[in-house]
């Protein structure tokens, strides 16, 4: 399928979106929104796709929600069309593991996009940002929430407040990111990262995701509740026993997704 707002490829057992408005530095129009479910739709539904990533330009993840588009609407209209939330949470609610492999600017929407993910892979130019404070708005998609969670009350205020960016270093220093690599690099340590991913048992990797997902969820005793009750349910799994019977016998496992 064909998509207006962003380009779809398999490589291997990965599938890849990357989104291309490079005119608008690939802000978050709601077409690009609506590519972006389609596709994850397509992916999520394709049994040889089995992790997905998410990225954009060597310029720009996205520069945020379309302001263009943005700029003339009324409170009646974002109320009635319950706007961010349509479309938006389609990332949040995948099954199966998705990265950001973010260069360039990620600010406001483009964001709260990126911390959607599972993970958050930079380059070195990457640069992260809530300025939506300077447009006399907030943070609409998470990024007031998801971004305290992750880096912590106060640099979470810091960056809404002040609406300033940070580079890569500091996005790895408190945490936001799990890894940055030159630019250059970026999608071969991605596609590396997805294809390692790629080769487990995706029942027990999309239950690990669940109960990583879980911790920001619920409170710590359900989160290890949760976990131990999800961790039973491996024993069930032809996974579980090839596992350990592989490590037993000294070979590589051979996961059959059951
Ligand atoms: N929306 C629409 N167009 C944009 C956006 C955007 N967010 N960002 C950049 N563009 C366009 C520019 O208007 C420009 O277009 P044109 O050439 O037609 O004038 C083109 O992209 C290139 O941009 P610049 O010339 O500004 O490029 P620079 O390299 O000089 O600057 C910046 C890059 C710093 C990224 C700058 O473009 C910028 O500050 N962009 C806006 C960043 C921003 O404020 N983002 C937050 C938007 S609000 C938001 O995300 C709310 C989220 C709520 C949830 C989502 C709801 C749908």
């Amino acid at each position: 399928m064909a998509y207006d707002n962003i380009l779809v490829e398999t490589s291997g057992q990965v599938g890849v979106i990357t989104l291309n408005r490079p005119k608008a530095l690939n802000a978050l129009s709601s077409g690009l929104i609506r590519d972006l479910g389609a596709a994850l739709d397509a992916f999520e539904a394709a049994p040889d796709v089995r992790v997905i990533v998410l990225t954009g330009s060597d310029k720009a993840f996205a520069a945020g929600a379309d302001i263009k588009e943005m700029a003339e609407k009324t409170y009646m209209d974002a109320y009635l069309q319950n706007f961010i939330t349509q479309g938006w949470e389609r990332v949040t609610v995948c099954r199966k593991p998705v990265i950001a492999a973010v260069a360039g600017f990620a600010l406001g929407g483009g964001c709260e996009l990126a911390m959607m993910c599972d993970m958050i892979i930079a380059a070195d130019n990457a640069k992260f940002g809530q300025p939506e404070i300077n447009l006399g708005t907030m943070p609409g998609a998470g990024g007031t929430q998801r971004l305290t969670r992750f880096v912590g009350k106060s640099k979470a205020m810091d960056m809404c407040l002040t609406g300033r960016m940070m580079d890569a270093d500091e996005a790895w220093k408190c945490g936001l990111v799990s890894r940055v690599v030159p630019l250059d690099d970026l999608r071969e340590t991605v596609m590396r990262i997805a294809e390692t991913i790629a080769d487990k048992s995706l029942p027990i990797t999309m239950m690990v995701k669940e109960a990583v997902n879980t911790a920001y969820e619920t409170t710590l005793s359900q989160g290890i509740h949760f976990e131990r009750r999800t961790f039973h349910a491996t024993f069930a799994t032809d996974d579980q026993k090839e596992g350990m019977a592989a490590f037993i016998e000294k070979r590589q496992p051979s996961f059959t997704d059951r």
